[in-house]
Order: C-alpha cells, then structure tokens, then sequence
C-alpha cells in the first residue's frame, strides 16, 4: 500500500478513534430533585423551610464538559416553583424563569430539564418562584472541564453561603415597604443623629450633603437577618491534613447580603471568577456580591484547623468553615464599617479602594510554594473588579454592529420601589437586541445601595481596564454611585432575564426582559405573571391623652390611597382621605376630600381637595393643596431619628396649624409619645405601627 494511502487511513482511524472516546466519555447524567417542605432550626427556634431531597443547600449537580444533564425536578409544595441554573450556557427554555422561559413547575408536578453541560466552573440553581430562594431554595453546580483541571488541589469543596430568617420572607416584605429602614433597628445600625454627632465634622458634612441632595443615609442592606450559613450551618469542619492544598468553590447564594471571606491562614489565591478561570490573584480578603462565584485554592501549612469565615458586609454576622485538623486558628474579626464615615460620591469610593493598600507579601513564596505567582503581591480586599484579568482575549468580533443601552439603577427607598431608568419591570419590560450585533450595557448606579446585576444565557465582559483580558462574568456589582459597562455578543436567541440579584430589589421592580428582537414569546399572559404589582397596608396610630390620630396606607409602586385623621375628647375631628399618585422619587400628586369637624359651632364639613407632596433638600417633605373652597394651605414636615430609638416628628402649616412629637421605640411596632398639637395641645400616650 503506498504511503500516502497509509497515513490518510490512520488519519481516518485517528479522527474515528477520537469521535467513538468522545461519545463515550460524554455521558447522561441524571439527578432526581425533590423540592418540599422542611423543618429547620437555625437560631433555637423550629420554622418550616424549603428543601430538596431534605437538604439545604440542596444536592451539587456534578458533570463534565459535553455531558447531558437530565435532571427531574418534583414540586410537592402547594405552590408554583421552578429551578434556574444560575450561569450555564442553555437552551432558552431551559432556563427556568416561569413565564419567561419556561412554565412554572406546578403545585404537585414535575418537570424534566434537558440541557448539555457546555462550559467548565462554578455555578448554582434556585428557585425563581416569589421569595422562595430566601426560603433555601438553592444548591450548587460543578462543571469540569474534559481534560481534568487546570489547578490541580487535594480536595475540592463548595462552600455555599446564605443569609437566613426566621422570619417569613413575605413578611420581610412587607416591612421593609413599611419602611426601607425598618431592621437597622434589629441589626443597630440606626443612623441617628447622636451617632453622626459622636463621629465628628467629617460625618456632619456628609449626612448634611446627602440630605441637600435628598438622599437618605445609606445601609449596605435592607433585611436584618438572624443567622448567616455556609453550606447549611453556621460552622463546618472539613478535614485536612498538613501540606494539602484545598480548593473552595465559593458561591454566594444570599438573597440580599454581600459576604467578606477571609481565611485564617496564608492568603487565598483566588483562580477564577463566575465559573470562569482568571489570572491567580492572591487575596487576604474577598467580597462576593450576591450570586458571584469565585473558586479559590488555600493551603493548610500545619496540624491545626483553619477559619474560612464569611462575615456579612454590614457586619451583623458570619458563618464559619474550619479547614484541617486539631486546635482553632480563626480568621480576624472585620470591624463593621462606620458608614458615617463613607462619603458617596465615586471619587470617594475610589479612595476607598486605594485606601485598602496593597500589601507585598515577601515571605509568601517561602511558605506556599505551589501557590507562589510572578507578581509576588497580594490584595488586601478585593472588592472590585480592576484587578480581575481573564486568562485569553475576551474581545468581541469585529466589525459587527454594535448597540449601547444607558440604564440607570434607581431606586425609591421611601416606597421601597426599584427600578431601571425611573421604571419598574411593570412600566417598562423590554430591552430590545438583535442577533448578531455587539451590546453594551452602560449601568450607571444613582442609588445608594449595591446592585449585583446578573444577565441569564449570556456571559459578559466587564471593561474593567483590563483590556482584551476584561473578565467573563454573569453576576456584576455597582457600587453607589458607580458606573460600570460591560458587552456582550448576541448569539442567543429569544428573551432572557436581567435584574438586581437583590431579591427584594428584583421584586420591586429592578428587572427587564433582553430581548431578541424577532422572539414572540413575551406575551400579555407572561407581563401579567411576571409583573404583578403587590398592594401593601400600613398604619401608624397614637392613642395619646389628648387625642387620637394616625395614618392608614395602602399602596403599589405608584399608587397609594391613604386616610390621615385627628380626634380629641371634645368630638371634634379632621380627616383627610387621598389618592396619591406617584411620579418621581420626590413628587406625588393627590386628590380627595377633608372632613372636618371643630370651632365653636362643632358643624361638619365636606371639602374636595387637590395638592401636590413634594420633598425639599435635607428630606423636608411639602405639601401644597387647594380646596374646593378656594383656600390654598402649604404645610412642611420631617422626621428626625434622634437617636437609635427616639424620633422627632413635627409638622407645619400656614393655617395656624402644627405638630409636634417625641416617640420612644420599645419595638418596631409599638411606640410611647409625647406632644403637643395647636388645636388639642399637650399629651402622651402610646403609638403602634404595623
Ligand atoms: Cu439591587
């Protein structure tokens, strides 16, 4: 046989050889996920969760690269659910947004995910049904690569961290559309004026410039949660033996907390981001934004047990993993962060940054051999992305065409409502792209809280300065403030979700649909399922000695109607009943009537009314109404938190008429008071929200 002839057979027999391995090696893998009620006991106290095959965190879901996953999931609760995978790669309709992309899992059904297992990392699943992530709806994914892994460890761990209530989530809910501010009570972190006091001109100055500006002070969370877990519990060991080197898949799966991660040993050298393998950086402290991952590598040097500990970014908590074996070696307490002291302007936040310095670590070679890098640095806290270099070219094609969309994250923390470009997912659902072209999001936070913005069947590029090596990421933090753009190809096809990864925020409205722009499956059945706008009640009452007055609330995003009334012991009385329609953070338009019985000849009197709530530099809300008598009143009023439980409300109008108080919170829901009113003068009494 000539030559020729020979090599072109084994090149044949070659390229069959490597097709039959390939089909062998790609294999089925099935799991079977049963999502059902479970009791847990997280703080002394037994509450019914919600598990899978009864374990929260539910079951990792383990393939390599080309594998199909075909994983049944059983929903026994009495309610829709549904399971998305946070960050694969997958057909549209698998990706488990009820509505959007695939139905609910009914009460007592089952439905069958098909998928291929497309790309290697670190990723997770939740629930994507109302609140129930927050309820330990979530698990963990791990996807290896073909060819084994490029950072070889003696073990392989995830670690899933959650933020847990015993509370009812909707309950949660509810309270924080009371008030955005309803748990800084729970958590001590009031931003009374005693304390802004205490820490001195700079805290003066920058309370008194984010009140000119309206701005509320800031809180780096709105719940107030009782306990914070790593793989379900609140300490883990993991044994090790001395010289081992452990890898630790770090997943955030908290609904709405930030987690600092710090190891009590060398630091860690953190491999990849989102699933996605980066340039090692070595890293004594981490935050992870919700529904990040980040796998890191950490050597246990002896025979002791050392503290991976992730501590809440507002400081009220943490869970702990101890690596190794015998005595304790713990992680550092990380103080809570003075928020008097943070200035929020971007300027500001990056002088934060540069204030957490980069340490050199010379020793660091000597005592982590294999984990030692080039650049013999370490970072002190890594919590942004300017660090973070993708391992190949990221860059998108060349020469397509290319769309910019400019969204604002904004946010109402009076009404609770969030949003992007002043609209909720109910007012504006759609972000339109076209296969084909390059997108690029420009996300421009106006809020004063983080949004961890998470993009589902896409990974983009964050242009963090880094160039063709900008990182791949599904999950992207903006700080206050901030303004961070990143890109993406369309090559997908159909809609996909985009939203704050805040629960609460999503719910409130900080979503879109991506659309491509010949998909027709958003129809008005799915903006009807997905864009349900929740009524909330809320009352304020005093039964004081001279009189009884309060406030009852009902409201959506935009709508309220409200009743505001007074009563004293001489049966005179003045009621205001109002539709209240919003428009912007610091507008609201009204109309209704006044009620009003008083003076001498005790007469009841009817009166329409119209006016407008607008809030004034340093939160001073105003209120101008004309009546249909004519008569035009403009009032002014605010509220002072004194200290973390005393506050200090008044109001004034130019009918002769003011108010004002001094109340004492014992609890969130009941209050002493004391004050005096122009009409009914002094008195005390007791004061109940709720
Ligand atoms: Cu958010």
């Amino acid at each position: 046989m000539p030559i020729k002839k020979i090599k072109k057979i084994g090149f044949f027999l070659s390229l069959f050889l490597l097709l039959f391995t390939t089909l062998l090696s790609a294999k089925t893998v099935k799991y079977n996920l049963k999502i059902h009620e479970k009791n847990v006991n997280f703080t002394g106290k037994n509450i019914i969760a919600l598990g899978i095959n009864n374990q929260i965190p539910a079951p990792t879901i383990e393939a390599t690269v080309g594998d199909t996953l075909e994983i049944t999931v059983e929903n026994t609760l009495d309610e829709d659910s549904s399971i998305h995978w946070h960050g694969l790669l997958l057909p549209n309709d698998q990706d488990g947004v009820p509505y959007l992309t695939t139905q609910p899992i009914k009460a007592h059904s089952i439905f069958k995910y098909k998928f291929k297992a497309r790309h290697s990392g670190t990723y997770w699943y939740h629930s994507h049904s109302g609140l129930q992530e927050q309820r330990g709806l979530y698990g963990s994914i791990v996807f290896h690569p073909k060819g084994g892994e490029r950072h070889v460890a003696h073990q392989d761990h995830v670690v899933v961290l959650s933020d847990w209530n015993d509370e009812n989530p909707n309950q949660v809910l509810a309270n924080i559309k009371k008030d955005g501010d309803w748990y800084a009570l729970k958590k001590d972190s009031v931003q009374s004026w005693d304390r802004v006091l205490a820490n001195g001109a700079q805290a003066i100055e920058n309370r008194l410039n984010t009140s000119w500006t309206r701005m509320g002070p800031m809180d780096l969370s709105d719940v107030g949660y009782d306990a914070f877990l790593s793989n379900g519990k609140k300490e883990n060991a993991l044994a090790a033996k001395p010289g081992q080197l452990v890898k630790l898949r770090l997943i955030n799966a908290g609904t709405s907390t930030y987690f600092n991660v710090e190891f009590a040993g060398d630091p860690m050298l953190v491999i990849a981001s989102d699933g996605v393998d980066i340039e090692p950086l070595n890293v004594k402290r981490l935050r992870i934004s919700m529904a990040e991952t980040y796998d890191v590598l950490v050597k246990i040097p002896d025979n002791r047990s050392y503290e991976l500990r992730a501590t809440a970014q507002d400081g009220t908590g943490y869970s702990s993993t101890f690596i190794g074996s015998g005595h304790k070696v713990f992680a550092p307490d990380i103080p809570r962060p003075n928020l008097f002291l943070i200035n929020h302007s971007m300027h500001d936040m990056k002088k934060m940054d540069s204030s957490m310095k980069e340490m050199d670590h010379s020793q660091h070679k000597m005592m982590m051999p294999k984990m030692s890098q080039k650049k013999n640095k370490t970072i002190a806290y890594l919590s942004n992305y300017k660090n973070i270099k993708s391992l190949s070219n990221t860059s998108l094609p060349k020469g397509v065409p290319e769309r910019v969309v400019n969204l604002e994250l904004t946010g109402n923390m009076e009404r609770y409502v969030w949003s992007i470009n002043n609209k909720t997912l109910k007012e504006e659902d759609t972000i339109f792209i076209r296969k084909g072209e390059n997108v690029k999001f420009i996300l421009i936070n106006k809020t004063m809280m983080n949004h961890p913005m998470h993009l589902h069947g896409h990974f983009f590029r964050v242009l963090n300065g880094q160039g063709e090596k900008s990182p791949l990421k599904h999950t992207v933090n903006v700080a206050p403030m901030e303004t961070i753009e990143i890109e993406f190809e369309a090559n997908e096809e159909k809609d996909w979700f985009f939203h704050c990864h805040n629960l609460y925020h999503m719910k409130n409205g900080m979503a879109r649909f991506v659309s491509y722009e010949d998909s027709t499956q958003v129809t008005d059945f799915t903006r009807k399922m997905l864009t349900q706008d929740h009524w909330y009640y809320g009352a304020d009452v005093s039964a004081l000695s001279q009189m009884i007055m309060g406030r009852l609330r009902a409201s959506n995003s935009r709508n309220a109607f409200v009743a505001e009334f007074d009563y004293n012991y001489k049966k005179e009385y003045d009621v205001d009943l109002m539709y209240e329609r919003n428009f912007t953070r610091f507008l609201d338009v009204y109309v209704g009537a006044n009620i009003e019985r008083a003076g001498s000849n005790k007469k009841q009197e009817g009166t329409a009314i119209i006016g407008v709530h607008y809030i004034l530099p340093f939160l001073i809300e105003s209120d101008l109404r004309l009546d249909s008598k004519g008569k035009v009143r403009f009032g002014l009023g605010s509220t002072l938190q004194l200290t973390s439980r005393v506050k200090f409300d008044w109001v004034w109008n130019t009918n002769k008429e003011h108010r004002f108080g001094l109340s004492y919170e014992m609890t969130k829901n009941a209050l002493l008071t004391i004050g005096y009113d122009s009409d009914f003068k002094w008195g005390a009494g007791l004061r109940a929200v709720f």
